[in-house]
């Protein structure tokens, strides 16, 4: 078929302008759309030689992006699609509509999955690979709140039974239910991603194709056409990291990826543009970063129209309509489209004439056409040199009735018993009234043809999708001699623990066995950790290598990047590095490729930023550690308040399945990193690592026998007290243990009080613990009670216990519980401050001479110690104690 230019040339044009198009008109019905665009690329260049700059235009007109003549016919049976995806509509709107009417209030949603239902149906039947042989096959990310549809399908396939899908939304019942939404966590062999926060699974799949190629380029998986699916709302473009890094897929060559934006113009509360058009909005946001965008605006009954027009008004209507109107044509039926819509000009109403309202009300939208839809993805697929978009128009709650298109589609969950009655009809469905106006689930024989056609599909794919299937390992972590060189200390050098851990590194990533697995991430933070070493051992990854001689290339540590380089260095994004970290940490199950990501980064910048990415890593099951540097609100110096963290074992503790640490020497951190390794990777624990790194160097000792176990348990005795008989206990943490050191010193010369030390590595494994022993007592009040840890190695030491670290005092007290008034917190609550350690200790009273006061102070409460020599003791060691409270400072 020919291509036709309907549009007359706009006749103010000038004789010679008219000429020119003309002549263009010619090449591009003679010679196809690709001459044309040929032309114009050709004298695109030729204007740039010349000198002259034209800002290029980012949208096309409101068409689809493929024309007719260029799409190639359906392969599949459309027919038994049809009924296939009408089945899955019912069992997904009966089974929402079902719970809500058995357990008022307890939500999901229907209205997101009947839009999108035809964009995935031709996914699953045509394109979604559930492996590549014995590779891996393609990696999708569903729209969260459509699951409801994703579990019809399931049950159409067997995969789910019928008690389960009546317990969706149930989890808590004797037999298993569903979960809301994609929960790896909950429902570990089906889901893989969690997607439901708006955003997340947007851009953890752009990361994830490039963490694709990055295994590639690693030679660490095999190369397969294996592509990464991303669907998305339109609202959900809304959220910044949706997106954020855009760029990252066309610098990176991402041909592995691929969007589709289901474009139903609406969000929850009414439309995502309703002045405008999101579709143009975003092909304008897609296309400037450089992605191949496939509009899939129309469906096939509209060619029939725009051959009929030659005026070019259907299009000019189209171009003038926002989508505040083209929702409420869908949803106020044909009578009224052919008013507002056709009717606004006389030829278009004679274009329509011989049409029913109802066949107007029916011309279908692109996304709700599987020609359109299938033209698109094969597009999409074969495109090479970067990422596509695909922004498909559908319309929000499709063919739920009086719901459709309404604003208030998103939060519909119970349709009434007439809407019902009309879905079997107008989907054709075998279902007895009766049944369908109590919303009964309908499962075919399964020797119907259509359910014979979807498990055939499935099968010629690869197998069922969504599934996570998890390999077993024979991954050996390393025995604890491994790290002889750093539990035997520095031998008097001062080192931080930064220093430590990434010495560490580099020699894990030199294992002959498991070295290639390390995967060191970093958000342009690598010099502030030290990692120069590290950048000349295993090199930058850079897909396209070292085009430039770096201008350091004489000298030995200069900037190397590398095709097959191994450390991830992100540049300024933590939420990007975030998404890489994911992408590596969830490497053991998506490539099955224990890959055992070290994501280094400010502490400050970590969970505070993208906390909400790390719960959803936690929900993947994400393994890996977070190496979290210039930790602490003193150690940092001269950074001040947006830097200096005084908080985030706090907000780490949050997540159940993080296992966090503040370590103060190079050995402990070597047992819990020896024991990471372990528990993650050899013994398949989902946990991941918080660890805290500072910056301040001091010598590190060689690690006392026998504390390995209190190491990994939170707490061990370091230094008992020198003169015997202690009266009194002083925890520290991270650094500060230096300044508990130090007081437990002055303490015993200057005034005669004897105190044992230990160092706490974590308050928030101990309190888990002691929670997790309470709760056992509580539940077996007849049993003999059991010790929280915490109070176990405590048992036999007397006096108050003064804890202090460069977290807020929040930290310690979460084990006041067990210590009771026996336990005085020194933390650094508070906005941080520029200055060096020395007065930003004495600032927020974590210094020795603080711990020693406040030891004094509470010995003389507790009538252990003379009141006016604690007093005195105050002003003796430069502890102001009439100066404001630091918190509120
Ligand atoms: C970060 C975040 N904020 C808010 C929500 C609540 N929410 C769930 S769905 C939704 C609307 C989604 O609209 P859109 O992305 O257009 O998807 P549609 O249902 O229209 O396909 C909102 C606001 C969420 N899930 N995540
Ligand atoms: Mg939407």
């Amino acid at each position: 078929m020919t291509t036709k230019v309907t549009v007359p040339v706009q006749s103010d044009f000038s004789q010679e302008l008219r000429e020119w198009i003309e002549a263009f008109d010619d090449v591009v019905v003679d010679e196809g759309p690709e001459q044309g665009a040929e032309i114009l690329t050709a004298l695109r260049q030729r204007a740039r030689e010349a000198g002259i700059s034209q800002s290029s235009e980012l949208t096309t007109r409101y068409t689809n992006t493929i024309p007719r003549h260029d799409e190639v016919p359906y392969p599949g049976d459309r027919k038994l699609e049809r009924r296939i995806e009408s089945l899955i509509r019912w069992n997904a709107m009966a089974m929402v509509h079902g719970q809500n009417k058995l357990d008022a209030g307890i939500g999901g949603h229907i209205a997101t999955y009947s839009s999108l239902a035809t964009l995935l149906e031709v996914g699953f039947n045509h394109f979604f690979h559930a492996s590549y042989g014995d590779q891996p096959g393609d990696l999708v990310y569903f729209q969260g709140h459509a699951s409801p549809g994703i579990y019809a399908r399931a049950f159409l396939l067997g995969r789910l039974d019928e008690q389960r899908v009546l317990n969706f939304r149930h989890e808590l019942r004797d037999t298993p239910g569903l979960s809301s939404y994609p929960h790896p966590w909950l429902m570990p062999d089906f889901w893989r991603f969690p997607t439901v926060s708006m955003g997340i699974g947007p851009l953890n799949a752009i990361y994830q194709a490039r963490f694709m190629r990055y295994l590639e380029n690693r030679s660490l998986i095999e190369k397969t056409p294996r592509k990464i699916w991303a669907f998305l709302g339109d609202g959900e473009c809304d959220e910044p990291e949706t997106l954020g890094a855009l760029s990252l897929g066309v610098r990176e060559h991402l041909d592995n990826l691929i969007f589709v934006v289901n474009c139903n113009l609406q969000r929850l509360d009414g439309p995502v543009r309703g002045n405008r058009r999101i579709i143009d909005e975003l092909e304008g946001v897609f296309r400037g970063a450089g992605w191949n965008v496939i509009k899939v605006i129309w469906g096939s009954d509209w060619d029939a129209l725009f051959e009929r027009d030659h005026t070019g008004l259907l299009l000019k209507r189209m171009e003038e309509c926002v989508d505040g109107e083209y929702q409420a044509f869908k949803a106020k039926g044909g009578a009224y489209i052919r008013s507002e819509f056709f009717g606004k000009y006389p030829e278009l109403l004679e274009l329509v004439k011989d049409m029913s309202d109802d066949e107007i009300f029916h011309l279908h939208r692109g996304g709700h056409d599987a020609t359109k839809i299938y033209n698109a993805y094969k597009r999409a697929v074969e495109h090479k040199g970067g990422p596509t978009v695909v922004l498909a128009k559908t319309v929000k709650g499709y063919g739920l009735g009086s719901t459709q298109a309404r604003n208030a589609a998103h939060q519909e969950k119970k349709v009434a018993d007439d809407a019902l009655v009309d879905f079997i009809r107008r989907f054709d469905l075998p279902i007895p009234e009766e049944n369908a106006r109590k919303g009964k689930l309908y499962l075919p024989p399964k020797d119907a043809p259509e359910m014979v056609y979807m498990q055939e599909r499935r099968r010629s794919l690869g197998g069922y999708m969504p599934k996570r299937d998890v390999p077993k390992t024979d991954f050996r972590a390393p025995g604890l001699d491994t790290f002889a060189e750093w539990t035997s200390g520095s031998r008097g050098r001062a080192v931080s623990t930064t220093m430590g851990f990434v010495s560490m590194l580099r020699h894990l990533m030199k294992d002959e066995k498991i070295g290639k697995l390390m995967v060191p991430i970093v958000p342009d933070e690598g010099r502030t950790f030290g990692l120069e070493s590290a950048i000349r051992q295993v090199g930058i990854y850079a897909s396209e290598g070292q085009k430039y001689k770096p201008h350091d290339v004489d000298m030995l540590l200069y900037y190397r990047e590398e095709k097959d380089g191994q450390i991830l260095e992100e540049g300024i994004t933590e939420a990007g590095s975030m998404a890489s970290f994911t992408a590596a940490g969830t490497g053991y199950v998506n490539y099955h490729v224990p890959t055992i990501p070290f994501f280094m980064y400010y502490s400050m910048f970590g969970f505070q930023r993208c906390g909400d990415f790390m719960w959803a890593f936690a929900d993947a099951r994400g393994k890996g550690f977070i190496m979290a540097g210039t930790a602490g609100r003193t150690t940092l110096m001269g950074e001040g308040l947006q830097h200096q963290d005084g908080h985030s074992h706090l907000l780490m503790s949050v997540i159940p399945t993080c296992i966090s640490y503040d370590p103060a020497y190079v050995y402990e951190m070597a047992v819990i990193l020896q024991d990471g390794l372990r528990r993650m990777y050899e013994n398949g624990e989902d946990r991941f690592y918080y660890i805290t790194m500072y910056n301040e160097d001091y010598a590190m000792p060689e690690m006392p026998a026998g504390v390995e176990e209190g190491i990994l348990r939170g707490i061990y005795r370091l230094r008992p007290a020198p003169g015997g008989k202690p009266v009194a206990q002083l925890f520290g943490s991270g650094t500060i243990l230096n300044e508990v050191l130090r007081a437990q010193e002055i303490l015993a010369e200057k005034y005669g009080v004897q105190a044992d030390v230990w160092s706490v590595t974590s308050y928030n494994e101990l309190r888990r613990e002691a929670l997790s022993v309470e709760r056992w007592n509580r539940l077996h009040p007849s049993d003999a009670e059991k010790t929280p840890y915490i109070v176990s190695v405590l048992s036999k030491t007397k006096g108050p216990i003064i804890a202090a670290s460069d977290y807020m005092k929040a930290v310690p007290d979460q084990l006041a519980p067990w210590l009771t008034t026996r336990l005085v917190s020194l933390g650094t609550d508070g906005f941080g401050r520029s200055d060096n350690r020395e007065h930003l200790r004495r600032h927020f009273e974590v210094n020795a001479e603080s711990v020693v006061t406040a030891t004094l102070s509470k010995l003389a409460r507790d009538g252990k110690f003379d009141v006016k020599r604690a007093q005195k003791a105050f002003e003796e060691l430069g502890v102001d104690t009439e100066r404001g409270d630091p918190t509120y400072l």
